[in-house]
């Protein structure tokens, strides 16, 4: 009796922390969105936007235009839009119209720390203060004038509502 009391707390220990695993691989993304580690991503080629506009939908979305954070996150992106085979280039939210040359997320205001800026970009200089993945280089960086029309990506926290937390 005790033990199969035992074996029975044991298994059950054993199935939450499964679901706990499964919950928090798949994360909770709307419909259409992409999730990767802790975010959603919604990658939008039509109909195209100019940066802000672009900037303005993802908040009407409950997201912001997307921050790349790191080296792994864009790479990931580039694979994403390469094996979707988009022909447009992407906004990102990066720009250097406050003082140029000087690249600033514009959620977070935090300075552009690494890079993946395609050969010879930046180079335009004034009136070119938005930040694309362009397509043709294979989605690394490109500075670009802002009022073009391109595709663009959101990106919000994966909800975890599902997850069942023990004690
Ligand atoms: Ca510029
Ligand atoms: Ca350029």
């Amino acid at each position: 009796m005790i033990r199969s009391s035992c074996l029975g707390f044991a298994v059950c220990v054993f199935c939450i922390g499964v679901i706990q695993a499964q919950v928090k691989e798949a994360g909770i993304c709307p419909p259409n969105w992409k999730h990767h580690g802790s975010n959603c991503y919604l990658i939008v080629t039509g109909p195209m936007l100019n940066w802000r506009d672009a900037v303005n939908y993802c908040q009407t979305v409950s997201a912001e235009i997307i921050e790349i954070e790191t080296v792994e996150e864009n790479t990931y992106l580039k694979n994403s839009l390469l094996h979707n085979h988009t022909t447009v280039d992407i906004w990102v939210g990066a720009t250097d119209a406050r003082q140029e040359g000087h690249w600033l997320w514009t959620n977070s205001q935090q300075p552009v720390k690494f890079t993946d800026w395609a050969p010879n970009e930046p180079y335009q200089g004034h009136g070119f203060e938005c930040m694309t993945l362009t397509a043709r280089q294979g989605f690394r960086w490109n500075d670009e004038d802002c009022n073009h029309k391109w595709g663009y990506i959101c990106k919000k926290e994966a909800l975890n509502e599902g997850t069942i937390i023990i004690g």
